[in-house]
């Protein structure tokens, strides 16, 4: 594995916390010794520790950590207690009337939702899903946009138990089909559109499109009227929200469930065709999403949180939907696009609910930084203390520009490097105390261990050496399984090292600080604007196609989008004339975007007479990926049958 040795030599300088933020911080370089020594001691103690004082338990556990069925971790596996509780009920007797959502729709309507009120709608909202015959156990999907209703459907859910599973509004019909018909769900929770870019996104239409192919196990679909345009309601399976809470009362006592019991399902690509249903548990995620809060956000009574993910993914659980409501936080939702009506949308935000905690992605900021800093500078961003990067590696460049431009200096960037697996950040600053390097996620959290290894599993000393990255203990947020693939789950995670060690999939190096810098992908997934799509995917999609005989496709650097996506496609008929044929690639295009969605358009399209395979018959991915990039092609292409296949695949004949 090669070192980025260009950033190694830039990117040398640290950048500590300034001593105003360090002395208001929660966690002080005191506490943050005191955290790692009672790890370093006591492992699982310190964990013991963190979910006595942070969650509130209806029944103790007394035992910590089962790990007689490794890798089948259980974490507080004999206490009992309710998220949604945990989230709301708990803040009553002292934040009633504090904010909890501050929602700003696309068109500019404002909601502010108080501790309280969300309590009353949660409450009445699983009264509903109760009434519709939704037991603990069952299986929702949820396919919404970005409104306070999303995450009232998933405190619903986790009050009764239920198991939520979030479909991003921007997948495609097929996509929504597989996941319900995986997850056997019995309810979609939709609405009937959101406002995306100035545009209705059409998800009454789409999820009838998923159901009308057949989802046996749905009974019924809640519909929360948000656009108010006109749509088509099935008698006897699809029920409006306004219908289903109304009589319902807002009271609804939460339903104990073991710490181990499944609080959602989120899908998640891996290197093969079919997404995963990753599964969290209720008490291990829960406290790793309340103790990176507190550490790594640094979240406090006077904040505000924005978090700009949607709730489709795992960042929007842990920092929207969960983690900020857990710590008695206030948390702002924005509905729509970063570009309505122009590119300042987001420091507008930013201004007028006076965020005090801002997180976002280096895809978003990459495309920010290219409208330079008129923008950003027409706004009062004096609120903002803490910034915050997630999804893919940051290059310098971005992380020097949010740093001056959007936090002018004074504020702290916390690059935190997680999975949808890990349920909370892993490898992350705590902002108070840990200096930060453009480009690195640091150092990771107290109770995390993580290591760089070699093929074999020994640690890497050697400063700058790149290896896989690893987790070396189990931990409270982690996955606890592929749901319904148990198999999946183990081959997956546990298959190099004798099991020993959770392979992220990622390469890593540590330089001489100790510091990680994450290097990539060691499989075939691609990140596209901090979004994971497997290769095997768009592939799969694309030979769906009627006129496609064979697909593979490969990532390539990117600009905006971190990596974009490059197609290599044989046809069943001829080839096309030079290998263009512009209204065939603009409909295949289309077609991957809706059988996966949009995110998932390849960027470019060629065209060949065949595939340059292995003897194995393997796709030579490498000898694509250096066509794609532009790079010397450094694979053995003896094998290829028709050395002119080289010559179209780099697009010259
Ligand atoms: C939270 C999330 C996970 C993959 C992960 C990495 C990449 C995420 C960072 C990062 C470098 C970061 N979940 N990744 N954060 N790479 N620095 N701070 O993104 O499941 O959708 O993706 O994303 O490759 O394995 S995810």
């Amino acid at each position: 594995m090669s070192s980025n040795i260009d950033s190694v030599l830039i990117e040398d300088r640290l950048f500590p916390p300034t001593e105003e933020f360090a002395a208001k911080a929660r966690i002080k370089q005191a506490d943050f010794d005191a955290l790692h020594k009672r790890a370093d001691e006591d492992y699982t103690g310190f964990w013991a520790d963190q979910a006595r004082d942070m969650l509130d338990w209806h029944k103790p556990f007394s035992e910590v950590l089962d790990d007689s069925r490794a890798p089948h971790f259980k974490w507080f596996a004999d206490g009992q207690l309710n998220v949604s509780y945990n989230c709301l009920d708990r803040h009553l007797a002292d934040r009633a009337d504090k904010t909890a959502i501050i929602f700003e729709g696309e068109q500019g309507d404002v909601r502010k939702i108080s501790y309280q009120q969300l309590t009353d709608e949660v409450s009445q909202f699983a009264n509903a899903l109760k009434a519709q015959g939704i037991e603990s156990g069952d299986r929702v999907i949820i396919y919404m946009p970005m409104t306070p209703e999303a995450v009232i459907a998933m405190q619903a859910c986790a009050r009764i138990g239920a198991i939520h599973s979030v479909v991003f509004g921007g997948f495609s019909a097929e996509s929504l089909r597989d996941r319900i018909n995986d997850a056997a769900a019995k309810m979609v929770i939709t609405a009937d559109g959101g406002h995306r870019g100035g545009k209705i996104v059409e998800l009454k239409a789409a999820s009838d499109k998923a159901l009308d192919h057949g989802c046996p196990s749905i009974e019924s679909v809640i519909v929360y009227q948000r656009t108010k345009h006109d749509i088509p309601m099935q008698d006897g399976r699809d029920i409006w929200w306004h219908d289903a809470i109304k009589g319902q009362s807002t009271q609804c006592d939460p339903v104990w469930v073991d710490a181990e019991h499944p609080l959602f399902l989120l899908y998640t690509s891996g290197s093969t065709g079919k997404p995963k249903g990753i599964q969290h548990s209720s008490a291990g995620y829960l406290l790793g999403a309340i103790v990176t809060n507190k550490w790594v956000f640094d979240l406090q009574d006077d904040d505000v949180f924005w978090c700009t993910a949607d709730v489709g993914w795992i960042t929007g659980h842990t920092y929207v939907a969960y983690g900020p409501l857990a710590a008695g936080g206030t948390a702002v939702i924005y509905e729509g696009a970063p570009t309505v009506p122009d590119a300042g949308r987001f420091w507008k935000i930013c201004e007028d609910h006076k965020v005090s905690i801002f997180y976002t992605a280096p895809t978003a900021i990459r495309a920010l930084m290219k409208l330079g800093d008129d923008l950003p500078n027409q706004y009062d961003l004096s609120s903002i203390r803490l910034l915050g990067t997630v999804g893919e590696p940051i290059n310098p460049e971005a992380w020097i520009w949010y740093h001056k431009t959007i936090g002018k200096e004074r504020c702290p960037i916390v690059d935190t490097w997680w999975q949808t697996e890990t349920g909370a950040n892993m490898i992350a600053p705590i902002p108070g105390v840990v200096a930060t390097k453009p480009g690195s996620c640091t150092i990771p959290l107290p109770g995390i261990a993580a290591d760089v290894v070699d093929e074999d599993g020994n640690s890497i000393t050697e400063a700058n050496k790149g290896g896989y990255l690893v987790i070396t203990k189990p931990f409270p947020s982690m996955l606890r399984t592929v749901w319904g693939d148990e198999q999946r789950y183990v081959d997956t995670y546990w298959p190099k090292f004798g099991g020993k060690y959770y392979l992220a999939g990622d390469s890593a190096r540590k330089d001489k600080d100790g510091y990680f810098w994450i290097m990539g992908r060691i499989d075939d997934v691609l990140n596209v604007s901090g979004h994971r799509l497997g290769t095997m995917e768009v592939e799969s999609a694309l030979v769906a196609h009627e006129r496609v005989a064979e697909a593979a496709v490969v990532g390539y650097p990117h600009d905006v989008k971190g990596e974009a996506i490059f197609a290599y496609v044989v046809l069943k008929g001829k080839r096309p004339e030079g290998g263009v044929d512009e209204a065939l690639t603009q409909e295949l295009r289309n077609w991957v975007g809706e059988q996966i969605g949009p995110i998932a358009k390849p960027d470019q399209i060629r065209y060949s007479d065949n595939l340059p395979k292995t003897r194995s018959g393997k796709i030579m991915r490498r000898l694509l990926r250096n066509i794609a990039r532009g790079e010397e092609i450094t694979s053995d292409t003896s094998t290829l049958e028709n050395e002119d296949i080289l010559l179209q695949l780099q697009g010259k004949a």
